[in-house]
């Protein structure tokens, strides 16, 4: 009896607060650095190993980040996509067999319990041959990606490594978005709206970093903020969804290049009905944020474990 009483409990408490709860107040200052050392190696690390898809234009490469301990087990893992900035590769945050400050980081957050244990897919949003693509064209191949993302990378990534999605069918990845999020730095945050924008099919979890929707125009968050932010608005009901399914977690720096942009287009989105800063839109800012990788780590390490914090055995 005692053993169903608390069973009962249990179920109260965890329907007592949604299941996707994000910890985060909805706007914040982000005060909290990396601790000293918190980017070398530890014993306990993960890998990253490099996986190959194909697309219309050719092959292409991603990197994936595997946390500690996933050769052990059978258990299926929340994946995290997660994309570069303008002239960059995916190398900015992983490199290929070997330990980096991004990948140090969340073998630490693991180990210390504050991160679930995560994948992260590190793809670039660049064609094969990327040697002719000028500013100009970075529009549009961010809003292609996220159609490459669903049709030919997740399908090979999530059959390859243990995500929810068993044999990451179509169908199975949609009806896991809950275990899945994408963010970005930069126009890596511009493929983050994108994404948004068509595919909340398959994803729960948003995480534009430093970076505004270009989806009216160059800077539009800035300059059309009201008509970027109905568009992702709108996009929300277009696909089938409501202002429940999703959670945004926009982070910039009050120096940062993007923080116009960004600022004006999340003021926007707090404008509207849809968007409801502590339940669907989480704000984190930094004072002397700038628009570097140090800083995007240190966004990552804010962000990440209150979307996929670590759990007991007894929870
Ligand atoms: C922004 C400001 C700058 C932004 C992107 C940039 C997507 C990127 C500039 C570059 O790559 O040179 O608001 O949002």
């Amino acid at each position: 009896m005692k053993r169903l009483a608390t069973t009962l409990a249990a179920i109260a408490a965890l329907t007592a607060t949604s299941l996707f709860a994000i910890e985060l107040p909805g706007r914040y200052d982000v005060t909290e650095k990396l601790p000293a050392g918190y980017d070398r190696p530890i014993e306990k690390h993960g890998r990253v190993e490099e996986i190959a898809y194909a697309t219309p234009g050719g092959e292409k490469n991603a990197f994936v980040y595997l946390p500690y301990g996933y050769d052990e087990g059978d258990a299926p893992y929340p994946f995290f996509y997660l994309m570069h900035g303008g002239g960059e590769d995916q190398t900015c945050y992983f490199v290929k067999d070997g330990p980096s400050p991004l990948s140090n980081i969340l073998d630490r957050l693991i180990d210390e319990g504050k991160l679930a244990p995560i994948i992260v897919v590190a793809p670039s949003f660049y064609p094969k041959e990327r040697d002719s693509v000028g500013f100009a064209e970075l529009g549009a191949l961010t809003r292609n990606f996220p159609e490459e993302l669903t049709r030919d990378l997740m399908p090979v990534v999530e059959k390859k490594y243990r995500s929810f999605a068993g044999d990451a069918s179509d169908a199975l990845l949609k009806a896991t978005r809950d275990k899945r999020g994408f963010g970005g730095f930069s126009m890596g945050a511009e493929t983050t709206w994108n994404v948004f924008l068509q595919k909340q099919d398959y994803f729960r979890y948003f995480v534009p970093i430093s970076g505004d929707s270009w989806i009216i125009e160059t800077r539009g968050g800035q300059t059309a903020s009201d008509k970027t932010a109905e568009k992702l608005a709108e996009s929300i009901a277009a696909t089938g969804h409501t202002p429940d399914d999703f959670a945004i977690c926009a982070i910039t720096g009050n120096q940062d290049i993007a923080f116009e942009p960004m600022n004006g287009l999340i003021e926007a989105m707090t404008k509207r009905d849809e968007f409801r800063v502590g339940e669907n839109l989480f704000y984190g800012l930094m004072a002397d944020g700038k628009h570097w990788h140090g800083d995007v780590r240190i966004y990552l390490y804010t962000v990440l474990p209150k979307i996929w914090p670590a759990r007991s055995e007894a929870e």
